[in-house]
């Protein structure tokens, strides 16, 4: 350890005062309040601060030899690294200096502007603090400018986000109403559907299906030609009963005593035609059969063979009933259809009633679902994280670009960021993802070739306006943006107030 000739002198003059005054020791590198601690005992010792089981002579103090491993014997030397070095700057703000900067041959006047952290001649480091002080102080009030500028301006950004918000939750509680009524309508319109199909199927039950249709039809021909013939057989049985009556006259009242061979022939053809009369016995069952029979009760009977859909037993049935046998035997129907075994015919021959209840329906969910859309975004929009007072709210439409070499960087505040090549081309640097710490975080942009999705972090710091400061890119297409912005300012009686001019 060197032992300067001004650390020997330094040593010489504290004892020197300890001889002269005991009570009002001068010790080089600690303040004014922290003298206090660097009082003597009655044996005029001195312990040290951090360890008071070390107990050295006054003498030890900054003796350039480290004797206290908090480095507090040495406050005014570099003798210990963990000494610290306190300079007065009269006439500015007094600053700390790590010991091992002491008499090191350099002037720190960022720390000590008076040159006091010199003292041993090594360089002669003039006192500066008049001069700094003004620069500072110059400074401090530009900073206290920008902060009162920047805190007004946030507070306009403040009172356009609440009105955001005011108008966002305006829409959101007009969409849950519409959506409200929107969502009955779809309720109504699926019943009107149900309804319409099932009174669809009813009516097919009906009418019948064609191909019954023309054979009741041709049937009744066939009735009608049978009456006809039916009236044409009565005539002809009157007539023929006339003639049978005339030849049973005749067989009767005949005399067989005149030998006339024409009479003789005819009252035998007579006796044989009587006896073959049992075949039109048949004929005659034949058509009570037919007269017995009601039309409407034959094709319900036979209906039930044809298609068990033409039969009306459902509309005996209520409502409720009739509207669960459609859904089941609809379902059965789409089993079928979705397993192969029956055709899918559902969109023929459907009724307009059908037609129009689907198109209302569709028209009323399409409705619904719009509205639910616009109902997630801005719900979305209303939940986003946009920091304290909502603040970043209102600089959503809000753009701010910057040049650097051969792209322009462009920043829109909770949208994305891009680079954009002065050789043409957009290239997306990140979508907004979140508002964390006062940074912003951009993901997901164009992919790297051979490597990840471009991203950019913004770190921010209070400005009087939107300006971005820097962009780098510190590992292959992830980006960093520096701006300011007066988003991130605070009130200026929150924040420090600038050093007071004690020139
Ligand atoms: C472009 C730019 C650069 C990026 C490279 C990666 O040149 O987007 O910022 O580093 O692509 O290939």
């Amino acid at each position: 350890m060197r032992l300067s000739a001004c650390a020997i002198a330094l040593v010489l003059s504290t004892l020197a005062s300890q001889v002269c005054c005991a009570r009002s020791v001068v010790i080089r590198g600690i303040s004014k309040e922290d003298e206090a601690l660097y009082q003597p005992d009655a044996n005029g010792n001195w312990a040290c601060l951090g360890h008071p089981e070390i107990v050295l002579s006054l003498s030890k103090i900054n003796d350039d030899f480290c004797d206290c491993p908090d480095g507090s014997d040495e406050p005014g030397t570099s003798a210990c690294p963990k000494g610290k070095f306190y300079c007065l700057n009269k006439g500015h703000i007094p600053g700390v200096l790590p010991a091992s900067r002491v008499n090191d041959g350099v002037c720190d006047y960022d720390i000590c502007c008076n040159g006091s952290d010199e003292w041993a001649g090594i360089v002669k480091c003039e006192n500066k603090c008049k001069e700094i002080a003004v620069e500072y102080n110059k400074k401090q009030a530009e900073l206290k400018r920008i902060q009162v500028a920047g805190w007004n301006a946030r507070s306009k950004l403040v009172t356009k986000a609440a009105l955001q918000r005011a108008s966002l939750e305006k829409d959101i509680r007009q969409i849950d109403a519409q959506l409200e009524s929107a969502n009955a309508r779809v309720t109504k319109a699926t019943e009107t559907l149900k309804l319409a199909e099932v009174n669809a199927s009813s009516r097919v039950s009906k009418k019948g299906s064609p191909v019954l249709e023309r054979a009741k039809q041709r049937i009744k021909e066939y009735q009608d030609g049978v009456q006809i013939l039916e009236k044409h057989i009565s005539k002809l049985e009157a007539r023929l009963n006339t003639a049978e009556d005339i030849l049973t006259r005749l067989k009767d009242e005949y005399n067989p005593n005149y030998n006339d061979e024409g009479v003789k022939s005819a009252v035998k053809a007579f006796n044989e035609y009587r006896s073959n009369l049992a075949s039109e016995e048949d004929i005659e069952e034949y058509f009570k059969l037919l007269d017995g029979k009601d039309d409407e009760e034959f094709f319900a009977e036979e209906a039930i063979d044809v298609d068990p859909d033409v039969v009306e037993y459902d509309s005996y049935l209520p409502l409720e009933w009739r509207i669960w046998i459609h859904d089941t035997k609809t379902q059965l129907r789409e089993f079928l259809i979705t397993h192969g075994l029956l055709a899918d015919r559902s969109t023929h021959g459907e009724t307009a009633g059908v037609s129009q209840a689907k198109k209302d329906l569709d028209h009323a969910t399409k409705i619904a679902s719009d509205l639910e859309i616009r109902q997630g975004n801005v719900l979305q929009q209303l939940n986003t994280n946009y920091g304290p007072d909502d603040v970043f709210r209102a600089l959503s439409d809000e753009c701010i670009s910057s040049e650097s070499g051969e792209y322009t960087y462009v920043l829109c505040f909770n949208d994305k960021t891009e680079q954009k090549s002065s050789k043409g081309g957009i290239t997306s640097l990140g979508g907004f993802d979140r508002l964390q710490d006062d940074k912003l975080y951009f993901l997901k942009g164009t992919k790297c070739w051979n490597g990840p999705h471009r991203s950019t972090v913004v770190e921010m710091q209070c400005g009087d306006k939107n300006e971005i400061l820097t962009v780098s890119e510190p590992a292959m297409c992830e980006y960093l943006f520096k701006i300011i912005t007066p988003a991130l300012c605070v009130s200026p009686e929150d924040s420090k107030q600038p050093a007071k001019d004690e020139l």
